[in-house]
């Protein structure tokens, strides 16, 4: 238990970041345990792995994809008959599949998404998503002229994390201040946005780090094409259902660690993206508009509907 409680906290204080990283980290953190759990009592046994989930669950409360994989381990495991050991080896196998399932649709997407960036083209990102630099690297390793610009993404400078992943691959990048980001678009001249998700709602609202919306909205100012690399492991299927995906709230201390007392500092760590300022989906399944989101994911992942 005490690795898995390491590598919550490790997701909550960001030292995992990245909703794909979250997941990856989360579901290998929860297969581990239960292959290591011995008890002798097959009650017992599903009981810890209740806990264990409960402990990631709550770990960060805006990252569906870590939640669609504990559901994907977990999903009838009750009702299958079978020793304990027989229980670990299905916990193992599914959580390895889960797994596959993210690093494929993480190539995919990349590919895909590379095709979305011409020649001589200014990409602009915010924060880190793996999956929107991914997607900038690859379109400038075929070959073409492409130029970035990330924020610096406060109060934690995720952008850093961007920046550096860019400049190591040698794409020339400009770092703004987030609260230049609209000026930037003006003034770098930005083709295209790419940016990343933590989750998608069935109405193809998208949750991604605060500011996003921001950029979404000067992007439409200047005719600037938004588009969002994101899972369709990320759906939040619960939206479906009427429920609310929850923006996390983070620490005042993460602002301003010595604040005057009695000041309210509020830090939310995402913000919603509605449809209407989104180009596309770039997915797994292909681009498309975020208006059809609900329909595909129950053609490519008909477990993440399951209750
Ligand atoms: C990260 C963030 C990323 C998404 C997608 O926020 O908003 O854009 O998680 O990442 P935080 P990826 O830094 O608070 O985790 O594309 O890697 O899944």
């Amino acid at each position: 238990m005490e690795l898995l409680r390491d590598v919550s906290q490790r997701i909550s204080d960001l030292t995992i970041q990245g909703a794909t990283n979250v997941a990856i980290e989360g579901v290998k953190a929860f297969s581990e345990y239960a292959t290591r759990l011995f008890v002798e009592d097959r009650n017992v046994f599903l009981q810890e792995l209740e806990i264990a989930k409960s402990i990631l669950w709550n770990s960060r409360p805006t990252e569906p994809a870590l939640r669609n994989g504990l559901r994907y381990i977990l999903s009838n495991l009750r009702s299958h008959e079978g020793s304990i050991d027989e229980l670990k080896e299905l916990t193992s196998a599914r959580g390895s599949k889960y797994l596959d399932l993210l690093t494929s649709s993480k190539r995919q997407i990349i590919e895909f998404g590379s095709t979305r960036i011409d020649d001589n083209t200014t990409v602009m990102t915010h924060c880190h998503s793996s999956l929107a630099s991914g997607t900038i690297v690859e379109a400038f390793k075929q070959g073409k002229n492409i130029t970035a610009v990330c924020t610096e993404t406060r109060p934690l400078y995720q952008g850093r994390k961007t920046a550096k992943e860019l400049v190591s691959a040698g794409v020339p990048s400009t770092m703004v201040v987030d609260s230049g980001m609209r000026w930037a678009i003006r003034k770098f001249n930005a083709d295209i946005i790419i940016i990343g998700a933590d989750a998608i709602t069935s109405q193809g609202t998208v949750f991604n780090k605060i500011g996003s919306r921001l950029l979404a909205l000067a992007a439409k100012e200047s005719d600037v094409p938004v588009y969002v690399t994101a899972s369709l492991l990320k759906f939040d299927a619960q939206t479906h259902l009427g429920e609310r995906t929850e923006v996390e709230m983070r620490g005042g201390k993460e602002l301003w660690p010595d604040a005057p007392e009695g000041l309210n500092i509020v830090n939310p760590a995402f913000e919603t993206i509605s449809r209407d300022y989104i180009d596309g989906l770039i997915t797994e399944a292909g681009i498309f508009p975020p208006e059809i989101v609900y329909q595909i994911v129950q053609q490519t992942y008909p477990f993440a509907l399951e209750e």
